[in-house]
């Protein structure tokens, strides 16, 4: 019996719903997965994330190797445990951190050595360690360990380093070998080139995984081309197994991922404009630090059931933001997981009635209409 499986329940267009079913939990799609890099969604107790309506959570093996460590965390009882979120948990796979955020980083076949951005220490990452780590933290949704360059980048650059990620996706499968109710997911790079794109899809659906992710996008390339490539990277994919946008976005980016096929996202925006006093509303980006809230006595969102959106006015937002309190983090990082949460549970329902065009159509329609 397979305790880790993906059913899909309706499509509308090329979007698609339904869930994944693991032991620690299901994860309805299209969803999103908010960020809890550190072991910890920033700003949020663990119940007050699942209060948004999140399913599954993202850790990172780069931070987490480096502090507290995998081999501690698995000491304290696993990540669940240690950070009090028993639900599913996906973690990444440290290669892109280390290429975005560690210092003296040195790429070869085996994997990447770097040293740390916190103390400056020395370690080597490479599909068998990554494995391990993702193992020790107990992670429910391991990633393959790849890397990308940063767009736009040289053709023979993107291959290359394609390639090599699909020959470390390889050895990622070989390392994590058979562990019933956990799932190992392949990633795909190729930039922008599309028959650099299918060969990856290709390596990857040789190799076989339970689900696969689209990498190597929404570094640098801009939403247009993003979503020229998202046009038909979806569809290289199985059919039946979830497809994994990976870093994104802003929520119109999110909407148009989910219109062309993908079924989860995550994005550190929400949780980490919410600490820069940005709020993602119905009617768009509302930045709180802005003078024009000093007296106004209405909610952020009249109709939204969050509680910075209930208890307090705009104007009060906008005090502690500029007081630097940590209540306006606090508030609007919920507020913004709680909109993101929506967003996608506004899709799936759109989805699940194939009215996904117009539900489309009324999100950019809010957007128009500007501040609310
Ligand atoms: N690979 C991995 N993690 C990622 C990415 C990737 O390509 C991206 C790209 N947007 C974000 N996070 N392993
Ligand atoms: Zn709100």
């Amino acid at each position: 019996m397979s305790r880790f499986s993906f059913t899909l329940s309706a499509r509308s267009g090329r979007a698609r719903t339904g869930v994944i079913s693991a032991p620690r939990g299901e994860i309805r799609t299209p969803a999103f997965m908010p960020v809890g890099t550190a072991a910890t969604v920033k700003a949020m107790l663990p119940e007050s994330v699942r209060a948004t309506g999140a399913d599954i959570l993202l850790g990172n093996t780069y931070h987490l190797m480096l502090r507290p460590g995998a081999e501690r965390v698995a000491r304290l009882g696993g990540l669940h445990r240690f950070m009090n979120w028993e639900r599913p948990i996906l973690t990444d796979s440290g290669g892109f951190q280390v290429m975005s955020l560690a210092d003296l980083r040195k790429l070869t076949e085996r994997g990447v050595t770097f040293r740390s951005h916190i103390d400056g220490s020395k370690h080597e990452l490479t599909p068998e360690r990554s494995m391990e780590i993702q193992r020790l933290l107990g992670s429910d949704i391991v990633m393959a360990f790849d890397e990308c360059p940063a767009l736009p980048a040289d053709r023979d650059r993107i291959a290359e380093s394609m390639r090599l990620s699909m020959c470390w996706a390889e050895r990622s499968r070989d390392a994590f070998g058979d562990r019933p109710g956990h799932a190992l997911f392949g990633i795909m790079q190729g930039g922008l080139e599309r028959d650099l794109r299918e060969e990856s899809a290709e390596a990857l659906r040789a190799i076989g995984f339970e689900g696969y992710a689209i990498g190597g996008l929404a570094v640098g390339e801009g939403q247009e081309a993003m979503f020229g490539c998202l046009d038909y990277a979806p569809e290289l994919l199985p059919e039946d197994r979830p497809r994994y946008l990976m870093g994104v976005g802003k929520p119109d980016d999110i909407v148009g991922a989910v219109k062309r096929g993908v079924d989860m996202m995550d994005c550190v925006l929400p949780t980490r404009s919410g600490r820069t006093g940005q709020a993602w509303t119905r009617g768009g980006q509302v930045n709180l630090k802005n003078a024009r809230h000093a007296d106004d006595t209405r909610p952020l969102d009249a109709q939204c059931g969050c509680p910075a959106c209930r208890g307090y006015s705009r104007a009060y937002l906008h005090h502690v933001v500029r007081a630097g309190e940590m209540i306006a983090g606090m508030l609007l990082t919920w507020h913004n997981l709680h909109y993101y949460q929506k967003l996608m549970s506004g899709m799936r329902a759109a989805i699940a009635e194939d009215r996904f065009a117009e539900w489309e159509a009324g999100f950019h329609a809010a957007r128009a209409e500007g501040d609310i």
